[in-house]
């Protein structure tokens, strides 16, 4: 018989020895060959300048298991699908008031695809919990919260003091107690440039956006959700509390549903102000149901905004003036109470409501609202123009990035965004 061991002149025992010897300087080179440093994420250093970089479902699970992490900063380089995570199986990021996400955390306007969490825990429920910091440039696409308890976002549960911008929560749902919020359930921070759509619903305080605005303001915001609960409930907040709470330039066209306190924008202005807004969703309940606002209280205010008498179904409001579906879509009802529409607002005349400038899609050239074939018209008749730049507005939009010329590079981002923002 002859083997590699007898070639070698080995008896058994040797060839034994030989055999451990190679397994060995196995497991030495697992133990100690070129592995790369242990990095944490997908790289970076948590700082500003070189964030905690995040990649995979797994990796944005890790955040919330790592309590010492929330005070860094990170960054999205992926879109992520979550869908493996449901029940209570992802780490809410930032857990308590007292132990916040206060870090940043920067979605570089990538999306989060079926974020999914059913809980029974008490508060804070949400993509992140509770945040002292700042979250921004953040997409969730089909979220889904489904929680037995109060201050519930798909985003956010509590902002405290925090900052939210350019992000949205569309076509999920989330339901819960009280605060309950299409994006965020309880805020005492700022929020900008951010929207939701899908249904929420809860007991008090549910809002389309946010379910209880506790402090500071709402801006430049719009909810498309459909609400339901019980007590203050508005399509885009259930109610405004504190003295500084605002909701500005910003509006809500989903339907309201609720026994009292029941808002087309907003349930119940208590304190603080709803300025230059407007809802148009259809509005229904029991006591205290408006039309743009179910009822101000003395130390609220509510000044320049206005609701749609007829999409609504309701000719009064605690707040706000009506108008006709035709005036509301008509510039200078809006123009006559101040509105902005150089920098902020926009509006296709006779067709569609106000939408907010930073909603128009890059490649939604023409009236109405949306890139359809219409602006698919405009696109083709610019194919191929040479010499755009700033002197022409880059072709008038058709070169979308900026190349010089209108080709399929443009074509393939106009094709990206088809669709996009079609009322
Ligand atoms: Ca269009
Ligand atoms: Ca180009």
């Amino acid at each position: 018989m002859y083997s590699l061991g007898n070639a070698l002149g080995l008896s058994w025992p040797c060839r034994r020895n030989a055999v451990l010897a190679t397994l060995s300087l196995a497991v030495l080179g697992v133990c100690f060959f070129p592995f790369p440093a242990y990095a944490k994420y997908d790289g970076g250093a948590g700082t500003e300048a070189s964030p905690y970089l995040i990649r995979t479902a797994r990796q944005m699970n890790d955040i919330g298991a790592s309590p010492g992490d929330w005070n860094k900063h990170f960054r999205l380089v992926a879109d992520l699908d979550m869908s493996n995570y449901t029940g209570a199986a992802y780490n809410i990021i930032g857990t308590s008031t007292t132990q916040p996400f206060n870090g940043v955390f920067d979605g570089s306007y990538h999306e989060i695809f079926d974020f999914s969490v059913t809980t029974t825990q008490e508060f804070y429920t949400g993509l992140f919990g509770c945040v002292s910091g700042e979250v921004r440039n953040l997409g969730l696409v089909k979220p889904f919260v489904l929680a037995q308890g109060s201050r519930v976002g798909a985003l956010v549960g509590y902002l405290d003091y925090g900052q939210v911008t350019s992000c949205y929560a569309r076509g999920g749902r989330v339901s819960g107690a009280d605060d309950i919020g299409g994006l965020i359930g309880r805020s005492a921070g700022r929020i900008f440039k951010s929207d939701s759509s899908g249904t929420v619903s809860g007991e008090a305080f549910v809002g389309g956006l946010v379910g209880l605005l506790a402090d500071e303001t709402v801006t430049t915001s719009y909810s498309k959700a459909e609400v339901s609960g019980n007590r203050n409930v508005g399509g885009l907040v259930g109610k405004t509390a504190d003295e500084q709470s605002a909701v500005t330039h910003s509006y809500a066209t989903g339907s309201v549903t609720g026994d009292s306190y029941v808002g087309g924008l907003v349930g119940q202005v208590e304190r603080g102000a709803a300025h230059r807004s407007y809802s148009a969703g259809s509005v229904s309940g029991n006591q205290y149901v408006g039309g743009l606002t179910g009822y101000v209280r003395v130390l609220g205010r509510v000044s320049n905004s206005l609701w749609d008498t007829e999409t609504s179904g309701q000719p009064t409001s605690g707040g706000g003036t009506g108008k006709t579906t035709a005036e509301m879509q008509t510039i200078s009802t809006f123009t006559d109470q101040g509105w902005d529409f150089w920098s902020t607002w926009t509006a296709c005349e006779g067709m569609n409501y106000p939408i907010l400038l930073w909603q128009i899609p890059a490649t939604d050239y023409r009236c109405p609202d949306g890139v359809d074939y219409i602006d698919f018209a405009f696109f083709a008749q610019r194919w191929h123009r040479q010499g755009c730049g700033p002197g022409n507005g880059n072709c008038e939009g058709a070169d979308v990035d900026g190349s010089g010329t209108v080709d399929f590079s443009d074509f393939e981002i106009f094709a990206a965004h088809w669709l996009e923002g079609v009322q």
